[in-house]
């Protein structure tokens, strides 16, 4: 009985039989099998068997449970097994002749194990390698139905959805704040069929035609020859290729205005780019653009936050999107379509709807919603479920058709010809994240990593051996019953209608659609991005693209780079700004922000707890920073937590930073040597490090309040008091004026502005 190991199988053994299992009651054959057998994607409900394949597992191919495969998923059995289910005495040591002799070949079990884990990587995503995902559920508002069939957009239907946000040119372990795209791709499980919404941040994209994918990429992908800078666009071949195909312009300067450096990814706005077919069930068509609407508002980090935040917290998204969801802040977005009439030119207002580079101002055709997103579960294994998710702009069901956009075309080819590779073979559709919840009766057979034990002996059509089976749909439900759309009759042509030629009108309407600190910091952007730069013929090129979008923008660009500015050659288009594309001046819901209490021994405990109550009552996060870490009021009744300490905080973690106190300076003279540098405060009464956080969180427009005992950290920070977005004054009224402010996003008057 001292034997713990033994201790452990008993206790299990125990567990399995109280729950009745069968094969732990068979006598003389105590079974080791733990009581949870579930999948790695807890907590998914596991999935529907389809209908023609075995399970892959728990079972053997005799139909035996495989205990072992399931104690090694669930990490929770009582003995560690090689992959054959051998139940292993040793895993640390080789074998060896003799303690200090050489190592045998006849090691099966130590080549086993290091084969394995040679081969743990797969390739990683050629763009979009890192991200984050989350499972959720989509439910439909039904105001789609007159305009699609498609059975998840029915009147409240809830379907189940895998979403994954993701970087485009970073490799998978880069940092998450970096000025770029983001993708925003969504698996629906619906009951036809996977549906899949392979969107971006951004509404339009880089390029008309899918054959110059492999150069934007090549372009913006680090340098061939030293393989730096990673995950940048500030580098010469992308602004080189940029600034000779001026198709990409428009996507160009979306990216470097704010949208580039999201807050977080669940304050970002998400749209299929391209246009599609919807099909109702009349069989009558119209074209539409998907949008995600975030319900937080869209909110982008400021430039220097996002470098700070690139060092001292790289998963800063990853983080974000894991610990809201675990806090039961649930992210959501609405789903909206902006209609149009299916008409031959294919055209709205004068816009090419084929042309993936031109958004549909929504003030022309208003985003109307149709469905609620909201993520409520996070993944219980990366590997499994973000890396090995493929989506495909492909997987289509009845009701939502694709159009002949020459950028669409491509992608279609794309994703499965990646997949096949990147998964290892044509069956990654079997993996438990990518298996649709419909029931499956293909007649695909084989292959790499075939998990599915098929029955029957007649996977062709027409058969007469399996009765004929299965049977077609109709037209009514099948799927890829494609609308009749008349194809221009024409010659072959390597060639792009002239519409396609516009480059400047849009990006001057997306300009002339910011406010003016939004323009203020996309000319920082682009001075940032070509400083850096070596060649200037790419930033004089980029120079006369910047001058037929605006001479202003182009002025105060040249200016930061020294180079004349030169004028643009054309007049330049009137358009209408369009006031959806400006990120500031709405209010938003606070849910879900973090506010950060600085405390130490001095603070009155009472008003800490009390804010940190309120914030929790108003679904906001709570964070007390104090000196060390622990606990403040320690000997106290009530002692406050310290989430962190002052030497692992830093301000941009919070929305808004609120003081309790004004902590005094520390003895570790090593601890805050740096923090004293960086925040100016050399000789102050406060604590260096709160000072360097007051200075971050006010330049970075955060919101900020102070008890009035804490009033001498600002003047330390030499922050006045009546600046904007400060408030002082008790835990309570502080507290309303900082939320008040939030909802704001950020003190947008703090920031000078000439534009
Ligand atoms: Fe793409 C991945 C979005 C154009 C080729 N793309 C990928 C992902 C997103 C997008 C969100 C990551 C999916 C995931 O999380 O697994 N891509 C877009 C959007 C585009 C677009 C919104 C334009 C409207 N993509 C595009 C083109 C091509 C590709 C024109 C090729 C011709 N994209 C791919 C790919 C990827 C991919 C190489 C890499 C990994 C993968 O597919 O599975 O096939």
């Amino acid at each position: 009985e001292s034997n713990p190991l033994k201790a452990a199988v008993d206790k299990v053994v125990d567990m399995v039989t109280e729950e009745g299992d069968p094969a732990a009651a068979a006598p003389g054959r105590p079974s080791v099998r733990p009581p949870q057998l579930e999948e790695p994607t807890r907590p998914r409900e596991p999935l529907p068997p389809k209908p023609d394949q075995g399970k892959p597992e728990p079972y053997t191919a005799t139909g035996r449970p495989t205990g072992g495969s399931a104690e090694a998923r669930s990490q929770g059995g009582a003995h560690l097994t090689t992959a054959q289910g051998l139940r292993l005495p040793d895993s640390d040591h080789s074998l060896k002749a003799g303690p200090r002799g050489p190592v045998l070949l006849q090691d099966h079990h130590l080549r086993e194990k290091i084969m394995h884990f040679d081969h743990e990587r797969i390739p990683e995503r050629v763009v979009h390698a890192r991200g984050a995902a989350a499972h959720g559920v989509f439910k439909a508002y039904g105001t789609a139905e007159t305009v699609t069939k498609a059975a998840f957009l029915r009147k409240g239907v809830e379907t189940p959805v895998f979403t994954r946000f993701s970087t485009v040119v970073g490799s998978r372990g880069s940092a998450d704040t970096v000025r770029d795209t983001r993708g925003f791709a969504t698996k629906f499980y619906t009951s036809e069929g996977v549906y899949d919404l392979v969107a971006n941040n951004i509404p339009v994209f880089f390029i008309q035609d899918a054959i110059k994918f492999p150069d934007i990429i090549h372009a913006a992908k680090p340098h061939p020859d030293r393989e730096i800078p990673q995950a940048q666009s500030a580098h010469d071949t992308f602004w080189d290729f940029v600034s000779l195909h001026t198709e990409a312009m428009h996507h160009t300067i979306w990216f470097m205005a704010d949208r580039g450096i999201p807050r977080s990814y669940r304050t970002m706005e998400g749209f299929g780019v391209h246009t599609w077919r919807l099909v109702n069930d009349r069989g009558e068509t119209s074209l539409a653009k998907f949008h995600w609407k975030p319900k937080a508002g869209v909110h982008s980090l400021v430039w220097e936050e996002a470098q700070i935040v690139n060092g001292v917290d790289p998963d800063f998204h990853r983080r974000d999107l894991a610990d809201a969801i675990e806090a039961g802040a649930h992210p959501e977005w609405e789903l909206g379509i902006q209609v149009f009439p299916d008409t031959p030119e294919q055209t709205f207002e004068g816009i090419d709807l084929l042309d993936p580079t031109k958004i549909v101002p929504e003030e022309l055709a208003p985003v109307q919603p149709i469905g609620l997103l909201t993520l409520n579960a996070n993944p219980s294994n990366y590997f499994a479920e973000t890396e090995q998710v493929a989506f495909h702009p492909g997987h289509l069901v009845p009701g939502i058709d694709v159009t002949d956009d020459p950028l669409l075309a491509g992608r279609l080819f794309s994703y499965l010809d990646t997949q096949l590779i990147r998964l290892g073979g044509p069956n990654f559709g079997q993996l438990p994240i990518n298996r649709t919840h419909a029931p499956v009766n293909d007649m695909l057979r084989d292959g790499m990593h075939q998990t599915a034990v098929h029955t029957g002996v007649a996977p062709y059509k027409p058969n007469s051996l399996d009765g004929g089976c299965p049977f077609f749909a109709g037209n009514e439900e099948g799927g890829y019953v494609e609308v009749p759309a008349p194809v221009e009759a024409s010659r072959k042509v390597r060639q792009a209608p002239e519409s396609f030629d516009d480059h400047f009108t849009q990006p001057r309407l997306f300009w002339l659609s910011l406010s003016p600190v939004e323009r203020e910091h996309t000319i920082a952007a682009f001075t940032f991005e070509l400083g850096r730069c070596y060649e200037d013929a790419i930033k004089e090129r980029t120079l006369r693209a910047l001058a037929e979008i605006d001479p202003y923008l182009c002025e105060k660009v040249a200016d930061g780079l020294g180079l004349p500015a030169p004028r643009a050659t054309r007049e330049l288009p009137s358009v209408t700004p369009s006031a959806a594309i400006s990120q500031v001046g709405k209010e938003w819901p606070v849910k879900g922000r973090m506010v950060g209490i600085v405390a130490d021994e001095n603070s009155d405990l009472d008003t800490v707890r009390a804010l940190q109550g309120k914030i929790f009552e108003g679904g906001m996060v709570p964070i007390v920073i104090a000196p060390t870490g622990g606990k403040l009021g320690a000997d106290s009744s009530e002692p406050v937590t310290a989430q962190r300490s002052f030497a692992t905080a830093r301000s941009i973690e919070v929305d808004a930073l609120i003081l309790a106190g004004a902590p005094g300076k520390g003895e570790d003279a090593y601890a805050t040597r740096d923090a004293k540098a960086w925040s100016g405060a050399v000789d102050a009464p406060v604590d260096p490090r709160v000072v360097l956080m007051l200075t971050e969180a006010y330049r970075h427009a955060k919101p900020l309040g102070a008890v009035p005992a804490a009033r001498q950290a600002l003047d330390a920070a030499g922050i006045p008091v009546d600046a904007p977005g400060v408030a002082v004054g008790d835990g309570d009224a502080v507290l309303a004026q900082v939320v008040d402010l939030l909802g704001r996003h950020r003190v947008w008057d703090r920031f000078p502005v000439q534009a």
